[in-house]
């Protein structure tokens, strides 16, 4: 329901998906309403949106049918149809470069200020050079925009207050969104002569929810052909600046990417500057003062002597301290711990064995069980849990008894055909406004693997929210949370619930919580984590799949979340071998009333080794 899906990977491959060639109408809308032209600024804009909202990939759609399939598109005549087959075949339409020659300015960066329209891009670009938003905040700031003809004070101070709003709001992009086109820019820098380093740092490297900008350095015999080379890069909208050992660019995507060349000898000062975080950084710098040392993006230096640089370890080494992951580089505590030699065993990429919630067919997934399974096997999972929805959620067909009694025999099925992976029974059941479950007992007892979820009522009251789902908690035959704060990336706000409440309750219970592995949710903040792993509270990593393509998201982006909470394998159900996991839940370990057991489960997972 409304999930980020990834890009077919055919599409991916073939060039412009619909979101670049619906950029690319919009540039030439705006455009088009600078130079006065009437009615055809309207036009594109409305081809453009149906672009976007066209479910087939065009590309696809054109393979099909050619020029002539295009034109099916609502809203796209002849001329539109032509432009898009350009696009399509060469990655390029002539009136559009042609535009951005005589205008290269940040177009949809400017154009996402409010109180800022096309003609006022011209105005802006032909009086004051403007091309950037940073040049706008300069010129605005320094009261330069109010003496501009059709300008004046108040659309100099609303254009300030459009810019304070996008600074705030705007800008930030998901992990999940900017990897692949950066890991591509990295692939290219890579293949120009000279270049022996490219890597990216900042907060991708940190592998942060979500980021700002993507930074990349690299270390060149020739600074102007890798800068070359970054600012002519295919997926380049605009260039921000060209200099000779520092650039900026803004891709169709709205990703800026900064690249930077660095000598040798610096690369491992600069990646650990650039890395960051910025706090971590300062308390670095603190470290390295106390010692009589200066610590630059350059190297480490005793006077004017450099005594490290060149690597991030070495660096590191004469600060006094072991290497420390980028996921720690917050400034929450990493460097106390590495001086105290009590870094965490990060769980590594690699050991998950399990994948716990996906859903299939048989309610909102797009494939069926087997499908499903044979995508878990394929990835080298040993177990996976199908965990369908339940009746209380009537739009996806949620199951009742009757329909998971049915839904056994065929998981068992798909377990006697299939070797190789264990396929257990589960469900996503759901809470009920009064924390109650919509299954029956006798059901729940059956089920190999119960996770609990709230779908609806959002918005309570925090205390009733939190008291809605500890009470479904403490039901003996929950094994685990699933999305305990609902949250959307960049979208929608967790629910309004006290996680450390949340968190006592599972200690309490010895239920699991789930840390949702699909990137635009990642249900537990990296903080959360960190305090559950913290109380003994069990994590489990799980892909949340509703179709094939998504069971390695616990692999990708769950683990980059995990580390970042300060999670170690042995914190993670489903890093067990199937028999090791079956026993470590909830339900197996629970023989009596649950309250009589308290804590007991809550030792034997933080005490036991990863098997
Ligand atoms: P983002 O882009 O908002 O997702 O986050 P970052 O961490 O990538 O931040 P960014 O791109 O502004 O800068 C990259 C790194 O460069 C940052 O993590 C630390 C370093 N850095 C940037 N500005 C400063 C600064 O003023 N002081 C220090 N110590 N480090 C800085
Ligand atoms: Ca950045
Ligand atoms: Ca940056
Ligand atoms: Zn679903």
């Amino acid at each position: 329901m409304g999930r980020w899906l990834p890009m077919p990977a055919r599409a991916r491959h073939l060039g412009m998906r619909n979101a670049d060639l619906a950029r690319v109408f919009r540039d030439l809308a705006a455009y088009l309403e600078m130079d006065g032209i009437p009615f055809k600024p309207r036009a594109y804009e409305k081809a453009a949106q149906a672009i976007e909202r066209h479910d087939e990939p065009l590309v696809e759609l054109y393979r099909r049918g050619g020029v002539k399939a295009l034109r099916t598109v609502p809203g796209v005549g002849a001329s539109m149809a032509a432009k898009l087959e350009e696009l399509l075949t060469t990655g390029h339409c002539a009136a559009h470069d042609a535009y951005r020659r005589r205008m290269p300015v940040d177009l949809q960066g400017l154009l996402a200020v409010e109180g800022i329209g096309p003609k006022a891009v011209k105005t802006l670009w032909e009086e004051l050079g403007i091309r950037t938003v940073a040049d706008l905040a300069a010129a605005a700031r320094a009261g330069r925009i109010r003496a501009l003809p059709h300008f004046g004070e108040k659309s100099e101070q609303k254009i300030l207050q459009g810019l304070a709003f996008v600074a705030a709001t705007s800008g930030r992009h998901l992990l999940c969104d900017v990897l692949e086109p950066v890991e591509a820019l990295v692939r290219r820098l890579h293949a120009v002569p000279g270049v022996t380093r490219v890597v990216v740092a900042g907060s991708i490297r940190r592998r942060r929810e979500t980021v700002g900008d993507a930074d990349l350095l690299a270390v060149a015999r020739s600074p102007e052909a890798v800068m070359r080379a970054f600012c002519e890069a295919p997926d380049v909208a605009t260039v921000l600046s060209h200099g000779e050992t520092r650039s900026s660019v803004r891709l169709v995507t709205g990703l800026q990417v900064d690249l930077r060349v660095v000598p040798e000898r610096s690369f491992g000062a600069a990646l650990l500057y650039f890395t960051g975080s910025k706090a971590h950084n300062v308390v670095l710098r603190q470290l390295a003062i106390k010692r009589g040392l200066k610590l630059n993006e350059y190297g480490l230096f005793r006077g004017s002597r450099a005594i490290a640089g060149a690597t991030e370890e070495g660096c590191y080494e004469a600060l006094g301290l072991p290497w420390i992951p980028p996921e720690l580089r917050e400034n929450r505590g990493e460097v106390e711990a590495a001086q105290g030699g009590h870094l965490p065993d990060l769980i590594a990429h690699g050991t998950l064995r399990g994948d716990l919630q996906i859903q299939t067919d048989w309610t909102d997934g797009a494939d069926s069980i087997e499908t499903m399974a044979r995508a878990a096997k394929a990835l080298g999972l040993e177990y996976i849990a199908i965990t369908d929805h339940t009746r209380g959620l009537a739009m996806t067909g949620g199951c009742d008894e009757a329909k998971l009694r049915k839904q056994r025999a065929a998981i068992e099925a798909v377990n006697a055909r299939l070797g190789g992976i264990r396929v257990l029974c589960g469900a996503e059941v759901n809470i009920d406004r009064n924390g109650g479950l919509d299954l029956d007992d006798a059901t729940l007892a059956s089920l190999d693997f119960v996770g609990i979820a709230v779908h609806s009522h959002f918005h309570l009251p925090r205390a009733e929210q939190t008291r809605r789902i500890v009470r479904a908690m403490q039901h003996p035959h929950a094994d685990v949370l699933f999305h305990p704060t609902g949250r959307i990336l960049l979208r929608r706000e967790a629910y309004d619930v006290d996680i450390d409440a949340i968190i006592a309750a599972a200690r309490e219970t010895g239920m699991a919580l789930e840390l949702d592995a699909m990137p635009d949710r990642l249900d537990l903040r990296d903080e959360h984590l960190r305090k559950a792993v913290a109380a003994g509270v069990p994590i489990v990593i799980d892909s949340d799949a509703h179709a094939a393509a998504h069971i390695g998201y616990g692999e990708r982006y769950g683990i980059d979340q995990a580390r970042r909470g300060w999670v170690r394998a042995a914190d993670v159900l489903n890093t067990r071998p199937l028999a090791a996991f079956l026993a470590a839940l909830r339900r197996r370990r629970t023989t009596g009333p649950v309250a009589t057991r308290r804590g007991a489960g809550r030792q034997r997972v933080a005490s036991r080794p990863h098997a």
